[in-house]
């Protein structure tokens, strides 16, 4: 049985998935989104993944953390709406967004699994990341609703294998990670794998620039943000991966590779998400 092909994804691709908006365009139709994590200590990952979110055109982003992070996350980023995560914030916030994110910086602890337990009971679309990713490893389940963006240190985790095993057949760690765990899977690293389980892209975009903290706290604010703007998870998660990775390829073209920051990336992705049509 021949499997069906694989799409090689580029910047040229981006156009098709993100259109110009409509002139009676309003926050309340651009996504309602809401981002979880950043424990203590943090705070500059649920930053990121907040701020990526809003630059991607989010309509409306919340934030939900430990509550350390509350001051310096607003000073740093006023259109967010931050607020501490407790159980009955996390219940309010998931009746109101159109999209839930979980895992930037969320740690391991109590609290996140608590968390984590209450995202389970929604039956919204979601992005799973970090911590959320290492937490479904030790306690696995199968759903639709959801996009996984793991490194290949996460991938191997969720599968149980050795990073070098995910690195040997990165098609293969991709398409289990659906056949086990459900929804869409984005295998992170050169030439990102995105998978439904039927149709598979890989990316041409990116550079080694990259391998610097925070870089995949971005990505999730930017998957995040497109699914809350209408885009259906796989082709979400295809344009959100070149979205970033064009950006991060637009910092090298001005500045180079080394010393390029998880901001610096964000700042480009208010070019790569306004494709020329
Ligand atoms: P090694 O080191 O090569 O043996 P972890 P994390 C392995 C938050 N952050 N790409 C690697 O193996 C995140 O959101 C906060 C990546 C190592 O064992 C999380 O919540 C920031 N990893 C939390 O920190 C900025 C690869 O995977 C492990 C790999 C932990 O996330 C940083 C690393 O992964 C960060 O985003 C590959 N190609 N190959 C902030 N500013 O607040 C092998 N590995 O242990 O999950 O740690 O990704 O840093
Ligand atoms: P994380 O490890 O979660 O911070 O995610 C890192 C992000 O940077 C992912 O989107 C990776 O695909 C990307 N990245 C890291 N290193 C490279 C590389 N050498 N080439 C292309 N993309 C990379
Ligand atoms: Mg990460």
């Amino acid at each position: 049985q021949l499997s069906p092909p694989i799409e090689c994804l580029t910047a040229r691709h981006l156009p098709q998935w993100l259109p110009q908006r409509q002139a009676s365009a309003h926050k309340g139709d651009m996504g309602k989104v809401v981002i979880i994590g950043g424990a203590e200590g943090t705070a500059g990952a649920i930053r990121l993944s907040g701020e990526a979110a809003l630059r991607s055109g989010a309509g409306l982003a919340r934030v939900l953390t430990h509550p350390s992070n509350i001051v310096p996350l607003l000073a740093a980023r006023p259109e967010l709406m931050v607020a501490e995560l407790t159980p009955q914030s996390l219940k309010e916030a998931l009746d109101w967004a159109d999209i839930v994110a979980i895992g930037p910086g969320l740690g391991q602890s109590d609290w996140a699994k608590n968390a984590l337990e209450d995202v389970k009971l929604s039956k919204k679309t979601m992005v799973w990341d970090a911590d959320a990713l290492n937490l479904l490893a030790i306690e696995p389940d199968k759903r639709q609703n959801r996009v996984l963006t793991p490194h290949p240190g996460e991938a191997a985790r969720l599968l149980g294998i050795s990073v070098a095993e995910v690195e040997a057949d990165r098609l293969a760690a991709a398409h289990l990670l659906v056949q086990r765990f459900g929804g869409v899977a984005v295998l992170k690293g050169s030439g990102t794998i995105i998978t439904d389980g039927s149709a598979t892209s890989i990316a041409y975009v990116g550079n080694p620039g990259m391998a610097s903290g925070g870089m995949g706290d971005v990505l999730t604010g930017v998957v995040t943000a497109l699914l809350g703007q209408g885009l259906e998870p796989f082709e979400a998660a295809c344009a959100a991966v070149v979205a970033h990775g064009h950006a991060a390829d637009l910092v090298a073209n001005d500045h180079g590779m080394r010393g390029m920051l998880a901001l610096d990336v964000i700042e480009k992705l208010r070019i790569s998400v306004n494709p020329l049509q």
